[in-house]
């Protein structure tokens, strides 16, 4: 029997059916969908009824095919959510994280509550658009949203509330929201009291692999088809794609490729000390009780919008040509810090690596291959940072780094990352998050005893491509440039 997942990325969603056969997975893509946000005036939107369409969509599709389902999960993006009031009924479009709104945000409520207190009772990163800001820029707002709110929900709660009436909310996600206190185990009432934010709006927390309801009768009938349970997986996507790494060591390091870059290692427990707030690592809840000691990486995101701006201006590349594009250009033109605040909103982005490069005194790339080069050479340098301070965190030292999502098909990204690093890079699968989501539900219903049997079934059952690192010391030199143009090394 088939089980599915949906996974929400910040690019593009998919259903993925899953079955076991003789031990090993296999896997189809069912329903695959653009997730484009929706700008209304000065704000940016997630289309959340359109996405609930979607997976109204694949259940459809499951359907036609004569598919019988066993169960299904959500996972998606982090951070957002939506309210819901006093009927039940979501009041407005939830925010997309990159929304303005939440401009100055994070330094007002730091004003107001010093960073050490919220890092020793969340473990999380600091980042300007983690729900406890955004919170907090509604609240300023004096928002209908708190007004009139009685419950929140992060997007997959939100849509899975919609499946299935129930609410609650599920802990990987939870743990995003920088107001999870990982070492009680729960909301943490003290933050949102000085937050002036209220308790009664955080509702039950799931585990990931827990039941959380069936499809609901006026879904059935909406869409012939029977009720079958529905999980909570680990719905945070980042949670599900580490779930999905192919790992056979306990201490591994990762990186999650798609819109963002995660980078870090899985942890039996927050790692809550001063060197990890001052390096801006987070902790954020994994499965089997784990913990995601990572930190954010701007990622392909930077890519994506340089394709958006070229389409504006009427120039379509896909991804397969920019890498061929890149693969032709001048090495080491220029160097960005993908993760510089520019690169965070929407908008024209080779305008902003010019601007980046004029700031830093070089010559902006100029050719669409040369633009597209610099920011995967600088992703692949920045990983090397990164991937350096997580060992030092950490204090483990990793044999390798294990790539899982999208951007994983950028075999030039792979192989330049394992340039930078100077270890193999073992590559796949893909559709990490979707492969998570299916796992977590399996271990659930038995089929897995647990995390580690699935990431053998994984390893076992999708290719992964070994990238060994090539031109060391040409890769060495371009880092101490790129850590002197950067700045990073201050860091
Ligand atoms: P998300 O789940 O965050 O929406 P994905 O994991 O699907 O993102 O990864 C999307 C990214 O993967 C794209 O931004 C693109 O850079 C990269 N990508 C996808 N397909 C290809 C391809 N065929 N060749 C090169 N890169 C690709
Ligand atoms: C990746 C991701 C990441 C979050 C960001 C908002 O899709 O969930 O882990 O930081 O989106």
């Amino acid at each position: 029997m088939s089980i599915l997942a949906f996974d929400l990325g910040a690019s593009s969603g998919r259903a993925l059916l899953g079955r076991l056969v003789g031990g090993k997975i296999e896997v189809e893509e069912l329903h695959r969908f653009p997730n484009d946000p929706v700008q209304v005036g000065d704000r940016l939107h997630w289309d959340v009824l359109r996405l609930y369409h979607e997976i109204k969509q694949g259940l459809l599709k499951a359907k036609h095919r004569g598919i019988t389902l066993k169960s299904m999960a959500i996972d998606s993006w982090a951070v957002d959510f939506g309210f819901l009031g006093k009927d039940g009924e979501l009041i407005g479009n939830p925010y997309h994280y990159r929304d303005r709104h939440t401009e100055g945000a994070m330094e007002n409520v730091l004003e107001r509550i010093p960073a050490s207190v919220i890092f020793a009772r969340t473990g999380i990163q600091f980042l300007p658009f983690n729900t406890i800001y955004q919170l907090a820029a509604l609240k300023q707002a004096n928002s209908p949203w708190l007004n009139n709110g009685v419950r929140l929900l992060m997007i997959p709660d939100l849509l899975r509330y919609f499946l299935t009436g129930n609410t609650h909310n599920e802990f990987t996600n939870a743990t995003t929201t920088q107001l999870f206190n990982p070492l009680t185990g729960d909301w943490d009432a003290e933050l949102l009291r000085l937050l002036g934010l209220e308790r009664s709006w955080f509702g039950e927390v799931l585990k990931p692999g827990q039941l959380a309801g069936y499809l609901q009768a006026s879904v059935c009938e909406e869409l012939g088809v029977p009720s079958i349970p529905v999980y909570a997986a680990a719905e945070h996507d980042t949670g599900s794609a580490v779930a999905a790494v192919p790992a056979t060591e306990k201490s591994f390091a990762y990186l999650s490729c798609g819109t963002w870059s995660l980078m870090g290692t899985e942890v039996d427990k927050p790692v809550m000390n001063e060197l990890a707030q001052k390096l801006n690592f987070t902790n954020e809840g994994g499965v089997a009780d784990t913990y995601r000691l990572l930190k954010n990486i701007m990622g392909l995101w930077i890519i994506q919008e340089c394709r958006r701006e070229w389409e504006r201006e009427g120039l379509s590349h896909s991804f397969p040509e920019l890498v061929r594009m890149a693969n032709d250009a001048r090495p080491f033109a220029a160097y960005i810090d993908p993760d510089d605040d520019l690169f965070l909103p929407p908008g024209d982005m080779p305008s902003r690596i010019a601007e980046y490069c004029r700031r830093t005194g070089q010559q902006p790339p100029e050719t669409t291959g040369s633009i597209a080069r610099t920011i995967f050479e600088s992703l692949a340098l920045k990983y090397r940072y990164v991937l350096e301070l997580t060992e030092r965190l950490s204090g483990q030292r990793f044999g390798g780094l294990h790539m899982v999502g999208g951007g994983i098909q950028n075999e030039l990204l792979c192989q330049w990352t394992s340039n930078a690093i100077g270890k193999p890079v073992w590559a796949g699968p893909a559709e990490g998050s979707a492969i998570g989501n299916l796992a977590v539900q399996w271990i659930a219903q038995g089929d897995f005893a647990n995390i580690w049997e699935a990431r053998r079934a994984i390893r076992e059952s999708f290719p992964v491509k070994t990238y060994e690192p090539e031109e060391g010391l040409r890769w060495n030199e371009a880092y101490a440039d790129f850590a002197r143009t950067t700045g990073i090394a201050q860091a």
